[in-house]
């Protein structure tokens, strides 16, 4: 333990924060990393797979994954800097496919496509949440899936929801864990609608068939979306339709995409509404920039904010923290590495704030002392806590991080292209 560390210690102590508590509870709240930062959405099952249905990467960083060993290879190299406990966040695009078990389609997939990921991650500690896959695919017709007017099209993507779901229980039994299932479409429209209704009605029809099953290991949820590119005037898995959705469908969650809303809007400020009618928050933590730009998340105000609303509605254990960006302009590994130790560096910020002292200033209307102490936290000896509790993980400090992604990147990366 370091003298600097000792020094933080006890100035939180003087504030009733217990840093040693903290860092054995941060240590233990796992946040599920998205692979697809790993190889710009591409996954393993199509052949012209840019990402479409209304999202896109830009940039073309050299040393992308291309295969289910490079992708585990790199994602362990990114753990190696992350600490504390880690979930992979597969796509159902990540089947892997060998001689034994050949291409099929996404109608048709199956656990045992999924098993090496399982074994992989049996073998690390690593937990597993799932997606299906609906873009990216010659069967999204004219980017309707779930909504389509086109009853092939639908029952198509309604029979790769259910067998996604049913790979996502198998994990769960596997594991012995409840694996989040997260359902996400693009449908939507370029241009004026003529008809805003009939497509939402079809979509809660197959939202209907694909969650009749009972799954014990599943947590099934929804993602809202306001637009995506190339469907600017509608989107028919809006906000109130899923928020509605979920409301009136016990064990089905409303997912917050922090890119997501209009960009006035406060995601944070929307955990505690969901907390007062859910006992699950699931989560997409992002960067958006303008738009829906999935940057990778930074130590920012937003996921401040964001940190804040989970650790003083005491909702550690209901938010499932999982991260969603995708940037192919640098280096896929760093991007894991900054995007994740983010998200765990603003619940650390978040941990180590008086919140129950605060809250009892609002009450009592003392705002000047709430606004006093609010500030004083921004000058406490943070970085001193990170830095220990990245000792304590056998991660490097943040100084650390850089050399070995150059390193990883002149060793492995820059031999694939
Ligand atoms: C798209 C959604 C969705 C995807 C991933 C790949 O706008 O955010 O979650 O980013 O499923
Ligand atoms: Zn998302």
């Amino acid at each position: 333990m370091s003298n600097a560390y000792e020094y933080a210690r006890s100035a939180y102590a003087d504030l009733g924060i217990d840093t040693e508590a903290v860092m054995e509870t941060l240590a233990h709240k796992a946040i599920s990393i998205n692979c697809w930062q790993g190889d710009d959405v591409q996954g393993f099952d199509q052949k012209d797979n840019a990402a479409s249905g209304g999202i896109q990467t830009t940039g073309n960083y050299p040393g992308k994954a291309r295969t289910f060993e490079e992708l585990t290879a790199d994602f362990e190299e990114a753990a190696r800097m992350i600490p504390g406990s880690k979930r992979i966040n597969l796509h159902s695009s990540y089947a892997v496919f060998t001689e034994e078990n050949p291409w099929v389609d996404r109608d048709k997939l199956e656990y045992k496509h999924f098993a090496p990921w399982v074994e992989w991650a049996k073998k690390h500690g690593y937990g597993i949440d799932f997606n299906p896959t609906l873009f990216s695919h010659p069967k999204m017709n004219h980017d309707m899936s779930l909504a389509s007017p086109d009853p092939e099209t639908r029952t198509f993507w309604i029979n790769h929801c259910i067998a996604c779901r049913r790979i996502a229980e198998r994990i769960g039994e596997e594991l012995d864990d409840q694996v989040l299932n997260n359902v996400w479409i693009p449908d939507g429209l370029k241009d004026i609608p003529a008809d805003r209704l009939a497509p939402r009605l079809r979509l809660k029809d197959s939202l209907d068939k694909i969650f009749a099953e009972k799954c014990p290991h599943v947590i099934d949820c929804v993602e809202s979306k306001v637009f995506g590119i190339g469907l600017e005037s509608y989107t028919v898995g809006s906000g109130e339709f899923y928020l509605g959705y979920a409301a009136t469908h016990p064990g089905v969650y409303d997912l917050l995409d922090v890119g997501h809303y209009h960009p006035t809007e406060n995601v944070a400020d929307k955990i505690p509404s969901l907390l007062c009618y859910f006992d699950k928050i699931p989560l997409h933590v992002t960067r958006p920039v303008r738009w829906d730009s999935d940057h990778v998340v930074l130590f920012d105000d937003t996921i401040r904010e964001i940190a804040d609303e989970i650790v003083r509605c005491d909702a550690l254990d209901k938010a499932i923290i999982g991260l969603d960006f995708f940037d192919a302009s640098i280096n896929r590994v760093g991007a894991w590495v900054v995007g994740t130790r983010s998200m765990s560096k603003s619940l650390l910020y978040a941990m180590l704030k008086p919140h129950k002292a605060l809250k009892q200033m609002q009450d009592t209307y003392d705002f000047t002392q709430k606004m006093m102490l609010g500030e004083q936290c921004k000058s406490m000896p943070f970085g001193l806590v990170w830095d220990e509790f990245c000792r304590r993980q056998n991660v490097p400090v943040d100084a650390g991080c850089y050399p070995q992604v150059k390193q990883y990147e002149n060793d492995v990366l820059s031999k694939r292209n």
